[in-house]
């Protein structure tokens, strides 16, 4: 559920990257953070970092158009995928209107992407909020590796619901913006519908 201040008029929706640890979550939010024009978003904090390694989280916000008179924000966030931050995971998804899962497609990784889609899945009972509603688009990427898991397969393991997925290979920037742009258009369809339900259809 986004969060709507009624009093300064403005709305925050929080997109979360999610996944098993070194499938490119950071590669995929430093991409489309190097998009986004200067004026319309903050800085990249990608917070206590090893190498590769996400040990805390990444993170930036940006500027969307009005959209029923609220200025719409959207935060942006990755966590960290090793197993053990999982508490910093639970902290980052507290409060999440829309998920990415970004797999790693190595073939040798398939074990971590079901387990990394299955502690996802308990972190969000935990807190009460139903995976099969929430907003979810699947990422494939690593697609330019030699031994790589077939979509079909993918689909068959991790797309239970069978939401929009996108093979990528984010390291050249393939198949980024269209999963950012399908989540996007997922978060924004839900926050209609939310306006629409507290204000009427009357409120575009
Ligand atoms: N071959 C290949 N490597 C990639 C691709 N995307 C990312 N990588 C590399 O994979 C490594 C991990 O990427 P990150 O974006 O840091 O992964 P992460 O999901 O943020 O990892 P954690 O922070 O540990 O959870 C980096 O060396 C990236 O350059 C890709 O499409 N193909
Ligand atoms: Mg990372």
């Amino acid at each position: 559920m986004p969060i709507i201040n009624y009093r300064t008029r403005e709305i925050n929706c929080k997109i979360v990257y999610v996944g098993p640890s070194l499938g490119g979550k950071t590669t995929n939010i430093q991409n489309i953070h190097g998009l986004i024009p200067d004026q319309n978003r903050t800085k990249l904090s990608s917070i206590d970092t090893e190498g590769d390694r996400t040990l805390f989280f990444d993170y930036f916000s940006m500027d969307l158009a009005d959209i029923a008179g609220f200025k719409t924000k959207f935060l942006i966030y990755g966590v960290p995928g090793q197993p053990y931050y999982r508490s910093t995971r639970k902290m980052v998804l507290n409060g999440v209107d829309g998920l990415v899962f970004v797999a790693d497609s190595d073939k040798s990784r398939l074990a971590d992407n079901e387990e990394s889609l299955e502690d996802l899945k308990g972190m969000l009972k935990e807190y009460g909020y139903d995976y099969s509603t929430l907003p979810i688009v699947f990422q494939y990427n690593k697609r330019d590796l030699f031994f790589i898991t077939p979509v079909d397969e993918f689909e068959d393991l991790l797309n239970d619901r069978g939401c929009r997925s996108f093979e990528a290979v984010a390291i050249r920037n393939q198949g980024v913006v269209e999963t950012f742009r399908a989540i996007c258009a997922e978060v924004i369809q839900k926050l209609n519908s939310t306006l629409a339900q507290q204000f009427g259809s009357s409120y575009r």
